[in-house]
């Protein structure tokens, strides 16, 4: 189901955050994984640099609000993976969006070029469905790719 910003169901374990709805395409690829292996997720977008309140605000209570894993989504200087692992301890993915006149090469680096001890796993540009085949596994899922 899309979402702009909701649940797809009680108690969801996958929090995904965007930088911005203009990373929504990236985002669906995302979520089809997750409802096609029935994990319930919640999305909102919340942008580092626009809104770095709310986004210190969704990230330090994740783990009390259930969440097991974030997926946090950005293009450009890509801060909003980093910057929510900088306020959770939960396992972080970032997922760098080709948007820009880099294409997506500006926030691969800006995530994946994390500081020791502040992990996130990065997977590759616009590969939103490796992000959430990233987080089944930590969930413990099964997740099969396609053809597979
Ligand atoms: N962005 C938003 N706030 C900080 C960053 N880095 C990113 C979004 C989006 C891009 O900037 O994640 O990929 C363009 O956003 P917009 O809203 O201008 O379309």
């Amino acid at each position: 189901m899309a979402m702009t910003s909701g649940t797809s169901a009680d108690s969801p374990e996958v929090l995904i955050l965007a930088g911005s709805e203009s990373d929504r395409d990236i985002v669906a690829k995302a979520e089809k994984v997750l409802q096609a292996a029935n994990v319930a997720y919640r999305f909102e977008i919340a942008s580092a640099h626009r809104n770095p309140d709310r986004v210190a605000e969704l990230a330090g209570r994740a783990a009390e609000d259930g969440f097991r894993v974030v997926i946090a989504a950005a293009g450009l200087a890509a801060a909003l993976p980093g910057v929510v692992a900088a306020h959770t301890t939960l396992p972080v993915i970032g997922l760098p969006v080709g948007a820009g006149p880099l294409r997506g090469a500006d926030a691969l680096l800006a995530i994946v070029m994390m500081p020791p001890g502040v992990p996130v796993a990065t997977v590759g540009i616009d590969n939103g469905a490796n992000a959430a085949h990233l987080a089944l596994r930590i969930l413990g899922r099964t997740s099969k790719p396609p053809g597979a």
